[in-house]
């Protein structure tokens, strides 16, 4: 009987206590039945844990903050949305974690990703606690005007809860560089203090070089430490990717580095096949994808003649690895069950929880690489981290210091998850490395520090 089985009715039990407490939302329980499934055995194991009541109230916000942002279109209309800062965990460090603008933005969303944002940060050894925010405003269709507006009014009420040693927001979907500008200057004016306030920032104004690569860079250092380890590695690798923002845009650049060749992108819109590989100046077109604000990778396969696949996942190409790049439960059983037949060596989180429970069960079962985000995706965060440091020092480290520091952060969680993951026959189940990983380092802060 395996160690989940046996504590199978305590999980019961304290998934019957969450969902009572949080009904109506599934993304939240979600990663919370993830994080349950592995931490309950470790804690019945490991006794200093226990008894503690550590996971009730990990899945306890600090303080959740929902706000009215109003703000006016380019036709005079007024437009009301709604924000939130959901402050999950302070126990390692000040708040830390991005603001996501996407229509399906609400509390369970940014719950679950505020959750899953604590045990990553723990994961990165740098001293950040969880939080995530964001609107249910898109980007998809609006100007650059009404994405100032609307950045300005957003922040026009956030910037009473945030500040470089209390909340340090940074972007995610829908929120980049330009949205971070516009974020940070109205920021700036309210406080009358230029600080690191935020994370992701230009380069002119107290970013950090690499933090746009960071996340794609960080996923594909941990790939490449667990093909390695199973003495291969991405050289020569067909990948397949999903989404064509900033995250899937770092994997192409490293993937392309180390040897390897992206053969599909996606969006909203289906998916383009490109048995080239995604090089040269194609890498620099996702970018300009990105700048239009239409949502859509079509034009990707118009300009460069390769197929397109309307309303269709990528998952069904023959890859080597399948890096899904783009949003919670994009990765169903289905495509799980496509990828094993074609014989992949394995699925790299590097959106944040794209694979359903059934999926990552499927990959799982088979015995294949799975790598959840919040361990593969952590370089994004770490590098806000180092970000937060050269704000603190007031200076600047080359591209190369950081990129030497993203590296040894990421080889450092794949250590830990090999620790605290591998399985009596040798499998690495990476997911129960990175949550206990994670884990231990929240639970000894809040155990230190006292019933508060
Ligand atoms: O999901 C993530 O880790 C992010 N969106 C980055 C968060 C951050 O604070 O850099």
């Amino acid at each position: 009987m395996s160690s989940n089985q046996k504590y199978q009715n305590l999980i019961e039990e304290f998934m019957h206590y969450a969902s009572q407490r949080n009904a109506n939302e599934p993304e939240f329980l979600e990663a919370v039945r993830e994080v349950a499934e592995t931490i309950i055995p470790f804690i019945e194991e490991n006794p200093k844990y226990k008894g503690k009541k550590l996971l009730e109230r990990m899945i306890e916000p600090e303080r959740v903050i929902s706000f009215r942002v109003t703000w006016v279109d380019d036709k005079g209309e007024i437009q009301v949305n709604r924000g939130y800062r959901v402050q999950f965990n302070s126990a390692i460090g000040p708040y830390k974690g991005g603001l996501r603008f996407h229509s399906s933005v609400n509390l369970s969303t940014l719950k679950f990703l505020g959750f899953e944002q604590t045990f990553k940060n723990a994961l990165t050894t740098l001293p950040m606690g969880g939080g995530k925010g964001g609107s249910d405003f898109s980007t998809r269709g609006k100007s650059d005007a009404e994405i100032m507006r609307f950045s300005q009014a957003f922040m026009q009420e956030l910037f009473r809860h945030i500040g470089p040693d209390t909340d340090v927001p940074a972007g995610d979907i829908g929120v980049g560089g330009r949205e971070l500008g516009y974020l940070f200057g109205m920021y700036k004016k309210l406080k009358n203090e230029f600080t690191g306030v935020l994370t992701g920032k230009g380069l002119a104004w107290g970013g950090s070089l690499i933090r746009p690569e960071a996340t794609g860079y960080g996923v594909v250092y941990f790939a490449e430490a667990a093909l390695n380890r199973m003495g291969q590695s991405i050289k020569g690798k067909r990948v397949a990717v999903s989404g064509f923002g900033n995250v899937s845009w770092g994997v192409v650049k490293k993937v392309n580095d180390l040897g390897g060749k992206v053969v599909t992108l996606s969006g909203p819109d289906g998916y383009i096949y490109d048995p080239d590989g995604v090089s040269g100046e194609k890498v620099d077109f996702m970018l300009r994808l990105r700048a239009s604000n239409q949502d859509v990778v079509k034009p990707y396969a118009d300009r460069y003649g390769v197929e397109f696949f309307p309303g269709k996942k990528p998952w069904e190409q023959k890859v080597d690895l399948a890096i899904p790049c783009a949003i919670q439960n994009e990765f169903d059983e289905n495509d799980a069950e496509n990828v094993v037949k074609n014989g992949v060596i394995g699925v790299v989180e590097a959106a944040n929880m794209p694979l359903t429970p059934e999926a990552i069960e499927i990959i799982q079962n088979n015995k294949l690489l799975y790598v959840p985000g919040k361990a593969a995706n952590a370089g994004g965060v770490a590098v806000s981290g180092l970000e937060m440091t050269q704000n603190s020092m007031r200076l600047q480290w080359t591209a190369e210091e950081v990129d030497r520091k993203l590296k040894w952060i990421m080889q450092n969680i794949h250590e830990n998850c090999v620790k605290y993951g591998t399985e009596p026959d040798g499998y690495i189940d990476y997911k129960k490395g990175a949550n206990i990983a994670g884990f231990i380092k929240v639970a000894d802060a809040m155990l230190a520090q006292g019933i508060v």
